[in-house]
């Protein structure tokens, strides 16, 4: 396979989908930053492969492949298996399943802020969420809503609240596992970027939760050899309202979102590209199983084929959403 092509990218590191019958290759090759199996039978071995419990529903079954240009160095410390380089971190965590949602986020957002402070890259740039149950109950309150009080509570508790550095992010329910957290960092912060037909979830009124999230749209990282640019997960939101029942209603929206948020990185900061279909990679959660197809074909029909792209079985965080689409171009 001719990774070079799938993984074309400028800056550290690439990402991309590869077939999951070709990554034996990969597994434990130093320059594999990070390999992730989105189903749950766990092939994805290798110290920098995981399971992500988010089943894929189209096409055949891939992973997620991060190539870094540098071979990285990999340890472990605690329930924390990380990686780095000379320029970046990254750090995954999973913790048992329980029931505290609110003390999981916090003590795994505490303990990865103290490691990537002591790795002195004490910059998160992107982060992604996962954990089952994350619509249901737990005392008294949504699990997706007890998991931004503790998020919350560690940055504060860390002195990492301040607004303009919180990082891009996706938080979504997972099929299986606890609470599985995976996060690129910095030694200098990203670029915020936010969406101008969005209100910044860290300023969500507290409808949403008594904790807003602990997220920003997007961010910007100019690396050594080149920018990179991560959109958080990306839903039917306006204002801070979700919009629209239809499945098609909110992928409209939901596209006019990473529309803007690409845009408007191209307007603030000269990002080099200006709209979705020439990002890297796209990854498209669906609650329904039902709707991947169509799902799928609605977005191959105003995107092109030029941009890959998985569709994984999620549940997003407000229980009205259907589907939350991320991107990353690198
Ligand atoms: C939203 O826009 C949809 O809590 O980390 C998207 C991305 C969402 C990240 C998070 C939540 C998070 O509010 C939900």
């Amino acid at each position: 396979m001719n990774t070079a092509k799938v993984l074309a990218h400028s800056g550290p590191f690439g990402m991309g989908y590869v077939p999951r019958s070709r990554i034996a290759q990969f597994c434990d090759d130093p320059h594999t930053l990070a390999l992730i199996d989105f189903a749950a039978d766990g092939e994805a071995a290798g110290a920098a492969g995981f399971v992500s419990h988010l089943p894929q529903l189209d096409g055949p079954p891939v992973c997620e492949y991060w190539r870094s240009d540098e071979p990285v160095t990999r340890w472990q410390e605690g329930d924390f298996h990380l990686a780095r380089t000379s320029e970046f971190m990254f750090a995954r965590l999973s913790l048992p399943d329980t029931a505290a949602a609110e003390r999981d986020a916090q003590v795994a957002y505490a303990a990865l802020l103290r490691i990537l402070r002591e790795g002195e890259f004490p910059h998160l740039v992107r982060v992604w969420n996962y954990f089952p149950r994350i619509n249901a109950e737990e005392d008294g309150r949504e699990r997706y809503r007890s998991f931004c009080v503790g998020r919350a509570a560690a940055l504060e508790s860390l002195d990492a609240m301040d607004d303009a550095r919180l990082p891009a992010a996706s938080a979504l329910g997972a099929s299986g596992g606890g609470l599985q957290v995976y996060a690129l960092a910095a030694r200098e912060p990203g670029v915020q970027i936010e969406n101008p037909r969005q209100v910044s979830a860290f300023r969500y009124p507290n409808d949403y939760g008594p904790r807003s999230p602990s997220f920003s749209r997007a961010t910007l990282v100019r690396w050594r050899n080149g920018t990179h640019f991560y959109i958080s997960g990306t839903a039917s939101i306006v204002g801070h309202a979700s919009v629209h029942q239809s499945l098609e209603a909110q992928l409209g929206e939901t596209l006019a979102n990473v529309e803007a948020v690409v845009a408007q990185a191209h307007r603030a900061e000269g990002l080099d590209i200006s709209t979705p279909d020439a990002l890297s990679l796209l990854k498209v959660y669906v609650r329904r199983a039902s709707d991947a197809g169509t799902v799928r074909d609605w977005l191959r029909a105003r995107l092109g084929s030029a941009v890959p792209m998985a569709v994984l079985q999620a549940d997003v965080c407000r229980a009205e959403l259907l589907v939350e689409i991320e991107g990353a171009y690198c």
